[in-house]
């Protein structure tokens, strides 16, 4: 990238840790000091946060790169960690998870019972023929009994491949298929939008061309008539009448705990390996650096779905492996109404609360009476993932859900990365709207130029890892090659650098570094605009319409220009109140034009904005560029099966107004 980067963002704004937070901070400014003095030695005291069966003889093993093996001869039990320990201390009644369904029911499930479940679990799934090493499939919605699967896998040692609930029967088959699942475990269906989603069908059909699968594991959650098979097991006749008693064996620290495949935009899905040891060690120690967490009495909500990497480390394993109490809800944050994420943090008291930009934005544009009308006092932290953060996002959620006082977490990192890597810390860090600040104690990430040269401060590139971290996914499963190629191919040793030269880490993220050598996260590498030989961030763009009054969230691609190469193309959503018809709508296009204009250069201004009712996200809530691009290219649109509503493209191509 460029050097049109370095003067793009104007942000200065800068907010220090509230003063009684800093005071009594789960982690100061000595963690880094700490790292930097040994790294190793850092990130052998981390791991002392859990309970071992057996130590191990060295930290890293590295002699192999890139192929990472942590806590070498280490054994130890995921699930005893996340549940045995509590009860034994004596913190079995301690809430582990408030769960909401969708239509307001409800369930609190202490320490106690998710150890028996999943005690049971672990003893069901033993019964069906599961051993350590082999894969199961997990297709649930967001009812404990997701958390209980993970667990009671982890617990026996079989790796889980939790496929998100929203994905088709196409996904679902390839995911199985690629991991040679024995078992899968659904639910009749969940619900979603007010009404039962079925999910068993699409297990079935998926079933069906799967011959590794020997048994489906069948919850039943909303109640409505599902076909059965030979294969096919109910939960409540399987799992709760089996034993409780489960002595966890331990496991060596690299066996394989989970599998999880990250939808990629255009390639074939990856499966990433996560293992045992480092993996825990890693989110355990982020999530009570990060979010600040106190088990005694904070209540944390994560409102990420299972199926994503945050879940399995901000849901189910970091709070877990800490001993926190959360909220787990199953349903959309406008069912029956806007407020209902408001109204749970209230219900609850939820102190610590970690979202996605995507979710901020919808709140922005349905405007901020609705949180006002809530009780939210119980609130100290904020947490932001998934996508960069804008500016004017993270302010309004300080704002309008931080009551203006509250620390906003930016926290970046991947599936890839297993836990967080990129982030302030809530009691150190003066934290500005719109970074992700700089690496955590223990990690090694800096800015490259196309040559893997370190960019100066100022300087923009692409964002690498430079020292292995314990979370680190170990490959691609089944897949060695592919695992080098993507990810350890780009710069350094494995790009055939100079000998001695080190392995670095690509992260395919643009990045730069602002005079104060902090972090900003411009998006993906290949979402990067070339316009007149300048590289420009649609990050950066959609961040400075987002800072204008009347837009909600933005989109912006480049589409194929004759004259620039690439050209602007903008697609925003209007916030609630503004008005878009007919010239007023052309009024605000024109403003928007010269307002990004003046924030970030002529260069980087909008040859066209369209106005849009909703933008193509993926089930995860990342926006679909390339379907974008498609339509701002004319063409017929791409595979759109990976949308999270796969009626916005027409209601985009319908709605459109704007021009040039
Ligand atoms: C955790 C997660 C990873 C990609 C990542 C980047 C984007 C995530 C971010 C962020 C800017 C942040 N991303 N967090 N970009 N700031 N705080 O989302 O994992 O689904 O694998 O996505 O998401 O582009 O490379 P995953």
């Amino acid at each position: 990238m460029s050097e049109a980067l370095a003067n793009l963002l104007n942000e200065t704004r800068q907010f220090p840790p509230p003063a009684e937070l800093a005071a009594d901070a789960n982690v100061t400014a000595d963690a880094y000091a700490e790292a930097e003095a040994d790294r190793l030695a850092f990130w052998e005291r981390q791991a002392g946060r859990l309970i071992w069966a057996k130590q191990w003889d060295q930290v890293l093993d590295w002699s192999n790169p890139p192929f990472a093996k942590w806590f070498v001869g280490g054994q130890l039990n995921v699930a005893y960690n996340c549940l045995d320990r509590h009860v034994e201390a004596g913190r079995g009644d301690k809430v582990a998870i408030h769960w909401e369904g969708e239509p307001g029911d409800t369930r609190t499930v202490t320490y106690a019972e998710l150890h028996r479940l999943t005690c049971q679990a672990a003893n069901a799934l033993t019964e069906l023929g599961v051993v350590a090493g082999d894969r199961v499939a997990i297709y649930l919605p967001m009812v404990p009994e997701a958390a209980v699967a993970m667990l009671a896998c982890a617990r026996i040692g079989a790796t889980h491949s939790v496929v998100f609930g929203g994905f088709s029967v196409e996904s679902l088959t390839n995911r199985i298929q690629d991991a040679s699942a024995k078992v899968v475990i659904t639910a009749d269906g969940g619900y979603r939008r007010g009404k039962p989603s079925a999910l068993k069908p699409t297990v079935d059909e998926a079933v069906a061309n799967c011959p590794s699968v020997e048994h489906v594991l069948v919850v039943r959650r909303t109640g409505e008539e599902v076909a059965w098979s030979a294969k096919d097991r109910w939960w409540h006749e399987t799992v709760e009448t089996a034993s409780a008693e489960h002595t966890a064996a331990a496991f060596d620290a690299e066996h394989p705990l989970f599998i999880l495949y990250t939808s990629g935009t255009t390639a074939r899905p990856k499966g990433i390996l996560h293992t045992t040891g480092g993996y825990l060690t890693q989110v355990a120690y982020t999530t009570h650096a990060v979010f600040d967490l106190k088990p005694e009495t904070d209540v944390y909500w994560c409102t990420a779905d299972i199926g994503w990497v945050t879940g399995h480390s901000y849901i189910v394993y970091g709070p877990l492996a800490n001993g926190a109490t959360q909220v787990m809800y199953e349903g959309t944050p406008d069912t029956p109404h806007k407020g209902r994420l408001w109204e749970l943090v209230d219900k609850y008291g939820v102190t610590i609360l970690y979202t996605a930009p995507t979710l901020i934005r919808t709140m922005m544009k349905w405007g901020e009476e609705i949180p006002a009308g809530y009780e939210l006092s119980s609130l100290r932290l904020l947490g932001s993932v998934g996508e960069p953060i804008n500016p004017e996002a993270w302010m309004w959620y300080r704002q309008h859900i931080g009551r203006g006082e509250l620390p906003v977490v930016d926290t970046w990192w991947q599936t890839e990365t297993g836990a967080i890597m990129i982030s302030p810390l809530p009691g150190v860090t003066a934290a500005k709207p719109g970074s992700a600040m700089a690496p955590l104690p223990g990690i090694d990430a800096d800015v490259v130029d196309d040559q893997g040269q370190s960019v100066p401060n100022g300087g923009g590139g692409y964002l690498v890892l430079r020292e292995p971290w314990p979370s680190m996914l170990r490959t691609v499963w089944g897949d060695d090659n592919r695992f080098i190629e993507t990810y350890w191919s780009r710069f350094g040793a494995g790009a055939g650098g100079a000998t001695g030269a080190e392995w670095v880490y690509f992260a395919g993220d643009g990045a730069k570094k602002d005079d104060d050598g902090h972090i900003w996260l411009l998006g993906r590498v290949d979402d990067v605009m070339l316009v007149s030989g300048h590289n420009i961030s649609t990050t950066e763009v959609e961040s400075a319409l987002v800072s204008h009054p009347s837009v909600a969230e933005a989109a912006v691609v480049g589409a194929t220009d004759p004259t620039t190469g690439q050209a602007i193309v903008a697609f925003a959503i209007p916030r609630g109140t503004a008005e878009t018809a007919g010239e007023t709508g052309e009024q605000l296009i024109a403003d928007l034009r010269a307002h990004v204009a003046k924030t970030l250069g002529p260069i980087a201004k909008p040859r066209q904005i369209m106005l849009v009712p909703e933008l193509p996200k993926t089930r995860s809530g990342k926006i679909m560029r390339r379907l974008l691009r498609d339509v701002a290219e004319n063409r017929s649109l791409g595979d759109v099966t990976t949308l999270q509503d796969s009626s916005v493209m027409e209601l985009i191509a319908s709605g459109m107004s704007g021009g040039k």
